[in-house]
């Protein structure tokens, strides 16, 4: 760390560089009675995605169980499984998601 005077207060000057923020993956699960569409608008909504990629990734996770829907900081992921999980209860639909550290 070093120092440096500036009017008679000392400064300390951060050298070491921060880590970068840990990242997690948010995961959206299948399950037999969420209708298709209600989980493309959703992956519309939550996760910008086109309604061509929302639909790729829906039959994907439609086919094999799961599938993640994006990778962000601890805060946002967890906002975005929020995010899902207010609209799928809000419409009464059992879809589940959640969030995992790369
Ligand atoms: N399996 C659901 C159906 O056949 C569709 C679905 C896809 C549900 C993805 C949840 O995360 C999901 N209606």
């Amino acid at each position: 760390m070093a120092k440096h005077e500036q009017e008679g207060n000392v400064l300390e000057v951060q050298k070491t560089r921060l880590k970068p923020p840990p990242l997690y993956k948010v995961i959206l699960l299948n399950d037999d009675y969420t209708p298709m569409d209600f989980v493309v608008v959703v992956l519309q909504t939550v996760f910008a995605m086109s309604r061509e990629k929302a639909t790729q990734v829906m039959l994907q996770i439609h086919r094999e169980g799961m599938g993640v829907c994006g990778t962000y900081t601890r805060e946002v992921a967890a906002a975005k499984v929020d995010q899902v999980l207010g609209f799928a209860r809000k419409y009464q639909h059992p879809l589940q998601c959640t969030m995992e550290e790369i």
